[in-house]
């Protein structure tokens, strides 16, 4: 008790000691002016942003492509993935995004030409999917749709078919006794080896909606399964398992590194694809977090099995977790969260990989900022639930922090380390596929929203790659309709599959109980069938709404914060999250963390058992995943 009292007030002393620093270092190290950002600072550094864009894409077609990342310390490039031009596929819909005709067609022109995956590397699943599978699908679906505005009229399914042959060359890796991918897989022998995944199923799962073959959603929703299975009495997750045994080999549970995109896929499966499912994982998933992980407003990592903390330590990949929240309609305490993490960024003027909350200072090893798209993913989220202006403040810092710290002769490097602000030579893909696309959103929602994102044809998901995948008929209803098909009608009701005309739908019963699997051997995967379930819009049927504020003008930028109205796809039946009032500034009056055990370097915190099991383990795989 005495211990606890005495850690109590050495928190409550750190707490306020960081406090004060992030403030003042807030005025020192960015000097950020205390006015807000105005529709024309906004339209501004929109346009900065696209700059950025473009500084760090051409210094990679420069210098670094077909390779697959660029040195932009030396204006070189390197094959870091597997060798396939990987920051031109990752950045394909950022060009779309930007209007980029031009270098979008010729970007896909040059992929489906060139792009072959009989290589014979080693690569990640994970990366691999997420990077390559995620960017081919989305650019398949931006270039083959007139809807977009950016259809490729020479376009032939040339991105398609290379996602389909990537993805088959990884189903190997799924051949475990738990369902559990391997971590890694040979492309060209199918070769596995070291354990990882369960955060497949977007990627996956579109393939199969636009192949018409179930097989890619199948094993991917049957690794969530696997992992699922596998949760403690306290309904958590691990951060690694052993694919044979499914023993977990890592029992630490939390939020960021290891784990993190295993509850962001959760949701998203359930608003893309509509299975319930995944809602009903993600509802237990997400109300043990907030349970047992949220010391508000921070996060910690806990033992699955008993609940003690483990690690006091805020990671930068747990930053993407207020976005997150916005998206399940649990904005309070995402506004919470995202004001305690900008407050590091704001100390450091960029965010390190850890941050230990019991010594309020960075995790020993944990000292870089590899150009990380998270925090800034959330204030996309929170400014477009809120349109609370602080959120274009941030995203200033943010472009400020960039500009001055991260900014080099070829593109944007790695921070080594955030205290001395020290760069390396590598720029990670993500940079452009995700870092630079959330920033360019924020920005064009405060000046018009004339994107494709926030006022295109379609609701969009994004991957945890941030790429775009679209709520069409195809993929979100292909469940209804093939259901309808297979369950329902004679087999030539797929006459009605080539009309456009609604008055020639019959009245359908939908099966939206049905465990049958969706896909009919007989249903063809056109565009077309736009139309057949007329009682059920995408509007209707997901309803995907944000928390928004009333129609805002240009000159919302300058307002004070609006009074929000909440509406969300998502009730979160979590009941044991405390409500409290909205944080201003960095006074958060959080109890601070009591109960400590453990610590570490980063290098303890993976440790050998996990160097065992995962052959590529390096400081890039621990902490992108
Ligand atoms: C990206 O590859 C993805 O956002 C992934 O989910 C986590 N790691 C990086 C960005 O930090």
């Amino acid at each position: 008790m005495i211990l606890m009292e005495s850690n109590k007030l050495r928190w409550g002393l750190c707490y306020a000691i960081f406090i004060s620093l992030t403030l003042s270092s807030l005025v020192r190290d960015l000097g950020v002016s205390a006015e807000g950002v105005n529709p024309h600072e906004a339209k501004q550094l929109r346009d900065e942003v696209r700059e950025m864009f473009y500084h760090a894409f051409d210094g990679y077609m420069n210098n670094a492509f077909p390779l697959d990342e660029l040195k932009p310390l030396s204006c070189q490039g390197e094959d870091t993935l597997g060798g396939y031009a990987l920051t031109l596929i990752d950045s394909l819909d950022t060009l779309a995004l930007l209007g980029d005709r031009e270098s979008f067609t010729s970007s896909v022109q040059w992929i489906g030409k060139n792009l072959q995956f009989n290589i014979n590397k080693t690569v990640s699943v994970f990366e691999t999917t997420i990077r390559v599978l995620g960017g081919l699908l989305s650019a398949h679906l931006i270039a083959s749709d007139c809807a977009t505005g950016m259809r490729i009229p020479s376009y032939d399914n040339e991105l398609l078919v290379l996602a389909e042959d990537l993805a088959r060359r990884m189903l190997p890796a799924f051949d475990t006794p738990t369902g559990i991918p391997y971590g890694s897989v040979n492309l060209m022998y199918g070769i596995t080896s070291t354990a990882g995944g369960g955060t497949l199923t977007l990627e996956f799962g579109v393939l199969s909606r636009l192949t018409n073959d179930p097989v890619f959603e199948q094993v991917a929703k049957n690794a969530v399964r696997g992992l699922w299975a596998r949760r403690s009495t306290l309904d958590l997750v691990g951060a690694h398992i052993n694919v044979f045994t499914g023993e977990w080999t890592q029992k630490d549970a939390g939020i960021g590194t290891s784990i993190d995109s295993f509850y962001e896929y959760l949701l998203k499966a359930y608003i893309l694809f509509g299975d319930e499912e995944y809602l009903y994982i993600f509802q237990e998933a997400y109300g043990s977090a907030m349970h047992h992980l949220h010391k508000d407003p921070w996060y910690v990592e806990v033992n699955m099995d008993s609940g003690a903390i483990v690690w006091p330590v805020f990671n930068s990949l747990q930053a993407f977790w207020p976005g997150l929240q916005v998206l399940a309609g649990d904005v309070d305490p995402a506004i919470r969260t995202h004001t305690a993490f900008f407050s590091v960024w704001k100390r450091y003027g960029f965010t390190p990989e850890g941050f230990n909350l019991a010594t309020l200072s960075v995790q020993y090893g944990q000292k870089s900022y590899p150009l990380r798209p998270e925090l800034i993913e959330s204030t996309y989220w929170l400014y477009k639930a809120t349109r609370d202006p602080r959120y274009l403040d941030a995203g200033r810092d943010f472009v400020a922090s960039l500009q001055y710290g991260a900014k080099c002769p070829c593109g944007y490097c790695h921070i080594t380390d955030v205290e001395l602000h020290k760069q390396e030579d590598h720029m990670e893909s993500f940079f452009l596929a995700e870092t630079v696309k959330y920033l360019w959103l924020l920005f064009d929602l405060a000046v018009d929203s004339d994107n494709l994102v926030d006022n295109g044809p379609y609701k969009y998901i994004f991957s945890t790659e941030g790429h775009l995948l679209p709520l069409t008929p195809q993929i979100s209803l292909a469940r209804e309709h093939c259901s309808y098909f297979g369950g329902y009608c004679p087999r030539n009701a797929t006459k009605f599959e080539q009309s456009n005309d609604d008055h020639q739908v019959p009245e359908i019963e939908l099966d939206h109980h049905s465990n049958i699997y969706p896909y009919h051997e007989s249903f063809p995967v056109t565009g077309l069938i736009k139309g057949l379930c007329p009682r059920l819009s995408h509007a209707q049927k997901y309803g995907l709404s944000y928390v928004l504020p009333e129609k805002t003008e240009r000159e919302d930028v300058k307002r004070p914060k609006p009074v929000i109205t909440s509406r969300s796809i998502v009730l979160v039946s979590d009941q044991t999250v405390e409500k409290r009032p909205q944080e201003e500034g960095f006074t958060s009056e959080s109890e601070p963390i009591m109960s400590i055990s453990g610590g570490g370097s980063s290098s303890d915190q993976t440790g050998q058992e996990l160097t065992l099991l995962e052959s590529e383990t390096d400081d890039k795989r621990v902490y992108s995943s």
